[in-house]
């Protein structure tokens, strides 16, 4: 087989790239190990960046998402007894977030690609890059049972974190930075009514606690664990009683709770992988960095990879340009450091930390008290969490 631009991984990245790259001539294939019903079935991202948005109306996906999706405006912070409101228009110049799960999306990119007779390949085993820096690299794989080698001439690794890319990097040339916090995220998707019309991030001396929404009949919300916690530790009822005594009384009770249609435990860790570029191959999203989902980052630094990528894909192909290419690892880094530091502040206020000294606990509170003091402050956030400029 033989394509111009061959994508292991069949996730938001490796979709959305390959329908933008589609939709300029660029032949490519997708190789995605699971089946799309597994990847459909993860319940992940929810809050998408103004950025991401422009992103999948511009790969013609985001007639369902500006039909369904919900414009947000601001969110809210509870702590020490009281309920902040940010105001991302205010403070970001206008800006906002669309509230748009996941796998809505990835379900739209899949349609598109479906639409346009885009070659996604599922089950694929044993994706394999070679010779990434020569001038002829190519990807073996198993399809249907039959080994296949795909001629490209270039590589995209839009594997995730456990993908097979990042690490086929040499160790003395991949330089890792990683932090992996003392706690987990217990998630779990209800249909039941929001409880707020924002997001409401709580600060609270019991733990984290996060309430989300995917739309007004479908709630998204978080609590902070032990990492030592099962899923089975939890049951919806446990869930819906420690999610109520972290939040403010009147929003604890106004909860309408229902049986989980999903339960799961995340780990937090902040991971970023340089460079994101070996040769013929790149790296984008999860392949190349994990932030803790405190600062919905995460799907949102994907799109900067992607949006870099595809433009660079352009002005090689299109003008025989090769400068975006040269550049994508030191310019997407750039943008995913500062996402990076975003996540680790969010995560760093608003959570129970068992070892903090009293010190650290002060100055976690005073940390929310100047936020709420200062309109520099609140800018600041407001233009990180609607996305900086690509
Ligand atoms: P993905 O991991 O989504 O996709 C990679 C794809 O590659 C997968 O489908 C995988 O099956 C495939 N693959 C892996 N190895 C392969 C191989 N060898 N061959 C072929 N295919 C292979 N972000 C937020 O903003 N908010 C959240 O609340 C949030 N919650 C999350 C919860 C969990 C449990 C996880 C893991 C992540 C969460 N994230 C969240 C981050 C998440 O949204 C990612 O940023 C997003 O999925 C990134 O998309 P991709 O880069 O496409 O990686
Ligand atoms: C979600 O809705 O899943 C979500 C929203 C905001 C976050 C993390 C997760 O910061």
């Amino acid at each position: 087989m033989k394509t111009q631009v061959c994508i292991i991984g069949g996730g938001p990245s490796g979709l959305m790239l390959a329908q933008l790259l589609h939709l300029k001539g660029i032949d490519n294939i997708v190789l995605e190990r699971q089946t799309r019903e597994y990847v459909l079935a993860r319940i992940r991202a929810g809050v998408l960046e103004h950025g991401f948005a422009d992103l999948m109306r511009e790969a013609q996906c985001g007639e369902r998402m500006d039909r369904e999706g919900e414009i947000h405006d601001g969110f809210y912070i509870a702590h020490a007894g009281k309920m902040d409101r940010v105001d991302l228009h205010k403070y970001s110049g206008g800006n906002s977030v669309m509230v748009y799960g996941q796998t809505e999306l990835t379900r739209d990119l899949y349609e598109a690609r479906d639409r346009m007779g885009g070659k996604v390949y599922h089950n694929v085993e044993d994706a394999q890059p070679h010779d990434m820096k020569t001038d002829t690299p190519y990807v073996t794989c198993t399809l249907d049972g039959e080994k296949v080698r795909i001629d490209c001439d270039y590589i995209i690794g839009a594997d995730g974190f456990h993908g097979v890319s990042r690490k086929s990097i040499p160790s003395d040339v991949l330089r890792e930075y990683e932090r992996v916090y003392p706690f987990g995220w217990l998630g779990i998707l209800s249909r039941t009514k929001p409880v707020s019309p924002e997001l409401i991030y709580a600060k609270h001396e019991r733990g984290f606690a996060l309430c989300s929404l995917r739309s007004q009949v479908l709630s998204r919300y978080y609590i902070q664990v032990p990492l030592t916690d099962k899923v089975e530790d939890w049951s919806d009822e446990a869930f819906w009683d420690e999610l109520k005594r972290r939040l403010p009384a009147e929003v604890g009770a106004r909860m309408e709770t229902g049986p989980s249609i999903e339960k799961s435990i995340a780990p937090l860790r902040s991971f970023v992988a340089e460079p994101m570029r070996y040769g013929r191959m790149f790296l984008a999203g999860d392949a190349a960095h994990i932030v803790p989902p405190t600062g919905a980052r995460g799907l949102n630094s994907a799109a900067s990879d992607i949006y870099y990528l595809y433009h660079a894909m352009l002005d090689h192909y299109l003008n025989g340009d090769d400068t975006g290419l040269d550049n994508y690892s030191d310019k997407a880094l750039a943008r995913v450091w500062k996402a990076q530091r975003f996540s680790w502040w969010m995560t760093m206020a608003l959570h129970k930390f068992p070892d903090n000294i009293a010190y650290d606990q002060k100055l976690q509170e005073i940390e929310l008290e100047y936020l709420f003091s200062s309109e520099r402050a609140q800018g600041s956030l407001a233009e990180n969490y609607v996305g900086l400029p690509f």
